[in-house]
């Protein structure tokens, strides 16, 4: 039944109140997608992940989904979905949604009868627990995501309280009770028997609880982590969902979830496991974050990408498939980041090149391939993100936060910076929508846009196409075995992948200067097959400058 096509796949990230606006209501939607069906096939990709689209209150802009079964009225409807993924199928483009359900929203049937009726047949859906001091304090001292206890209390209830690691909006389920996995079964044969592909997995190593519920020593952030990260039966769950239904069927998992290690995805998506296919982990993206805390950042060290590549590559060899992704829609966009800068093309391209030609399935989130940049807001009265306001309240309570916490590192590192409108023209609002967005487009809109891409043979987008279509003919891109190259060596990322007779060889300059290489004289002008200059010195690599080889071994 399965074909594993998820290892050829080339995935376009879209988050769609931010892609396309179709009714001209100020929100992205699925008539919006639509229209995009034929500039998604002109790139090269061969797959979307969307990031929710099922009918959801939005406090967490659709990760809190309060029916599993139907379409954000404002997004579209049924048809309209299904008329998508027709499309998308006949473009050659499959199609995978985002599987929130860890929580759902505190809108859904199950947790609004929870709240009508006292013995709810659904209490047991959630995880609902008496608070300590008749109710005047929580369960336990655990934290959650986004800043503060992990419990609320029941609105209808003296003393009981219910679980969400996330929002208040985003109650979390037990699927230690059957009735629960039943449930979620229920929601997977639903979409794949409307045809959808597969299911990127949000948060899914956090299903499964530890049941004890004691107080955990307090940490700087997520006290409790170690009973809600990788719990008890974390393995069991996705083995049974994937043995009664997805391997049912021709699509792929690829699984999300906060602070996984090396090992935790051999386990999570080993080939011989039968859970996940693929799960994305996120210690490269962590590079300039203080040991993952991303609001504690830290300056960027060209040593400590290759090594976090390193270990990754060479790590799962054999164990499991890697993914390859440098944004999504919870990172900071990557152009100004990893050592490139704003404004500079050939860096953009440079990240590009090095990124994409790894061992693994390349992700590539919307506007990327155009170089889109950071939101620079303002203030945060421009940012909509329930993370940055939940941060902000905790700030300003707890003295300390504020101290190492500034104002501008909250905007700079909210998660907004990646949800701004695609900038597909130059016209207002940047031909997303012909009314003002719900969230601000970025002022550079005139420059960085869709229509000046495609008119510039040199642009970010061409460049993209051109790596996408040379890594779907090269089978070496695919099934190569990854090598690092010159690990010591500060300025310059290298690597090469090998297969059979051949080999592929990357070599980027992550650095703005101009500099000498020795090494370069081992390598022919004539293997160079892509660059992002045009001319060459001999011996040295340009500002930013990376190349591409191919060469026979002999
Ligand atoms: O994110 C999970 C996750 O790991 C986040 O806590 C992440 O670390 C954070 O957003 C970084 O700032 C997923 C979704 O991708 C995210 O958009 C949702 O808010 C979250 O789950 C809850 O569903």
């Amino acid at each position: 039944m399965k074909t594993n096509w998820y290892k050829e796949a080339i995935i376009y990230q879209i988050y769609p109140r931010s892609f396309k606006d179709g009714n001209n209501d100020g929100l992205g939607d699925i008539p919006g997608i639509i229209e995009k069906i034929p500039y998604l096939k002109d790139l090269g990709v061969t797959c979307v992940w969307l990031s929710p689209i099922y009918d959801s209150p939005q406090e967490d802009n659709g990760y809190d989904i309060s029916n599993y079964k139907d379409i954000y009225p404002p997004f579209g409807t049924l048809e309209d979905f299904k008329v998508m993924i027709k499309k998308m199928h006949e473009a050659g483009i499959k199609l995978i949604m985002d599987l929130v359900v860890n929580h759902t929203s505190t809108e859904h049937a199950w947790f609004q009868d929870v709240l009508k009726n006292k013995d709810s047949q659904y209490k047991d859906y959630y995880i609902i627990k008496k608070g300590r001091k008749n109710g005047k304090k929580p369960p336990n001292n655990w934290q959650g995501f986004f800043s503060g206890s992990v419990w609320e209390k029941l609105p209808n209830s003296d003393d009981e309280y219910y679980m969400h690691l996330f929002a208040k909006g985003q109650a979390d389920l037990n699927w230690d009770n059957p009735k629960v996995r039943e449930e979620v079964k229920d929601i997977l044969r639903f979409w794949f028997d409307l045809g959808v592909d597969g299911f990127r997995c949000d948060v899914i190593n956090l299903i499964s609880k530890k049941s004890d519920f004691k107080n955990r020593f307090p940490t700087l952030v997520l006290t409790g982590k170690d009973a809600f990260i990788n719990g008890p039966n974390l393995h069991k769950y996705l083995k049974e969902l994937n043995d009664d239904v997805i391997s049912k069927y021709d699509v792929f998992t690829v699984g999300e979830g906060p602070m996984t290690s090396l090992e935790d995805v051999k386990q999570l998506a080993g080939f011989d496991r039968h859970e996940l296919d693929m799960v994305f982990n996120f210690n490269h993206v962590d590079v300039d974050d203080f040991f993952g805390v991303k609001y504690l950042g830290r300056k960027f060290s060209l040593r400590r990408f290759k090594k976090i590549y390193k270990k990754w590559q060479l790590g799962l060899k054999g164990h499991s498939w890697n993914t390859l992704f440098i944004e999504n829609h919870d990172q900071r966009r990557s152009v100004g980041r990893f050592n490139t800068k704003e404004g500079n093309l050939e860096s953009a391209k440079m990240l590009a090149l090095t990124y994409l030609y790894m061992s693994g399935t390349p992700f590539i989130y919307q506007g990327q391939e155009i170089g889109m940049r950071q939101g620079h807001f303002k203030s945060l009265d421009e940012i909509v993100d329930v993370e940055s306001h939940m941060i902000q309240r905790i700030r300003n309570k707890v003295f300390p936060i504020k101290l190492i916490l500034s104002k501008k590192r909250m905007i700079e590192y909210s998660r907004d910076n990646a949800r701004t409108p695609m900038e597909w023209d130059d016209s207002e609002y940047a031909g997303f929508s012909k009314v003002e967005p719900w969230l601000r487009v970025n002022s550079d809109y005139k420059e960085v846009n869709v229509k000046n891409n495609l008119a510039d043979q040199n642009s970010l987008y061409h460049f993209y196409q051109q790596l996408i279509k040379i890594r779907k003919q090269e089978e070496t891109l695919n099934k190569g075995e990854y090598v690092p190259l010159y690990m010591n060596d500060s300025k310059v990322f290298a690597y090469k992948r090998v297969y059979q007779n051949e080999e592929f060889i990357i070599v980027s300059n992550f650095f703005d200067k101009q500099i000498k290489r020795k090494f370069l004289s081992s390598l022919d002008d004539n293997d160079m097959i892509l660059s992002n200059y045009d001319s060459h010195i001999k011996g040295e690599l340009k500002p930013y400058e990376c190349r591409l080889y191919k060469r026979k071994i002999i």
